[in-house]
């Protein structure tokens, strides 16, 4: 039986449209710049990413500094150290986009660290948008990209090991109130979230120009050569820098079924404040199959011209982190459902 809570949550979504005026502004304009990154480590990332945005650099720089911090460091999402596919590969996903609508991006790339830095490369240099696999790998080598020892970082080994003795194939992912286990899992906060995923960030630099960066090693586990939301624009990452920015964490076939984070900015570009916009996209992915809704987790995080930044999660225990001259904090997203432990 649903509680009441519950009930309310799900009552939303049948809830007559609030009129967009209602919902355009949540009132958390920030003066510029500002940072907003996907999970709890975000806040280091931000952190990076502020030694440029405070110094007046270009929101750009600042999102791919933010993005190759975490691809350094060991992480069971991000990175070469991240848990790898289901034969025990690490493939890496990434993106960025400017103000002027460039963007760049990498799929399944093998055996090179920063995986932003190559798409800000194919960006930069190529008339193309996105490179994948062998093809993305001698790009990046060719640019001077060097390439890295193919282990499995400790962590990574032990929670592939132990995949291994079922080599069960469940695309379920990332339900933070489920509370996992393995050598990533904790710390936890209390809720249970956890303290990483997927980095997705995106910023306004003193000028007021826009930008956003995505990196990870996308689904653990997943069949090789799989491709998540995560590189992929206006799914994992868009910004228009007239209307605002938006970036996704989670299940990315969901997220790409939608164009996810293209629906949040157009949401945004109508009128709606970050929040609802993530919001309306995360019913989209409800209204699909709320039964299947209930097996995934699917983030939004937004942030629009003014400032104002919002996220909406499927579920319980997205978190999101801000930084600007006036706050620097984890903010916990608002969600559908809880279905956790309790
Ligand atoms: C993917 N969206 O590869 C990524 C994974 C993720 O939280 O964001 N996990 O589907």
């Amino acid at each position: 039986m649903l509680n009441r809570r519950k009930f309310l949550q799900l009552s939303t979504l049948a809830a007559p449209l609030l009129s967009l005026k209602n919902m355009a502004s949540n009132g958390n304009a920030q003066t510029k710049p500002i940072v907003v990154s996907t999970w709890n480590n975000g806040k280091e990332v931000n952190a990076e990413a502020w030694k440029i945005l405070s110094k007046n650099g270009r929101s750009l720089d600042a999102v791919e500094a933010g993005a190759r911090y975490v691809e350094d460091t060991i992480d069971c999402c991000i990175g070469l150290g991240g848990y790898p596919d289901r034969d025990g590969i690490v493939t890496l996903d990434a993106c960025i986009m400017d103000e002027h609508a460039n963007c760049g991006s990498v799929g399944a790339i093998e055996q090179i660290k920063h995986p932003v830095s190559v798409a800000r490369k194919i960006m930069e240099t190529t008339p193309h948008i996105m490179l994948v696999g062998d093809g993305a790998q001698q790009f990046a080598i060719e640019n001077g990209f060097k390439k890295e020892p193919k282990e499995l970082s400790a962590p990574a080994k032990e929670a592939y090991q132990n995949w291994l003795k079922k080599s069960e194939y469940k695309p379920e992912i990332n339900i933070e109130n489920k509370k996992g286990n393995g050598p990533f899992a904790p710390p936890f906060f209390d809720d249970g979230s956890p303290n990483h995923d997927t980095m997705g960030l995106v910023a306004i630099d003193a000028s007021g120009n826009m930008s956003g960066a995505v990196t990870t090693s996308g689904m653990a586990f997943k069949i090789h050569g799989r491709v998540g939301d995560s590189p992929i624009i206006g799914a994992g990452l868009f910004v228009d820098n007239e209307v605002g920015a938006a970036t996704s964490s989670g299940l990315g076939e969901e997220v790409i079924r939608i164009c996810g984070t293209h629906v949040v900015v157009e949401y945004m570009r109508h009128g709606l404040s970050p929040e609802a916009a993530c919001k309306k996209a995360i019913e989209r992915i409800i209204n699909r199959d709320m039964q299947r809704a209930k097996t995934l987790q699917v983030g939004f995080l937004a942030l629009n011209k003014k400032g104002e930044y919002g996220a909406y999660a499927v579920q319980k225990g997205f978190v999101f982190a801000v930084k600007s001259n006036g706050e620097e904090k984890i903010v916990p997203a608002k969600y559908f459902f809880d279905l956790g432990v309790t």
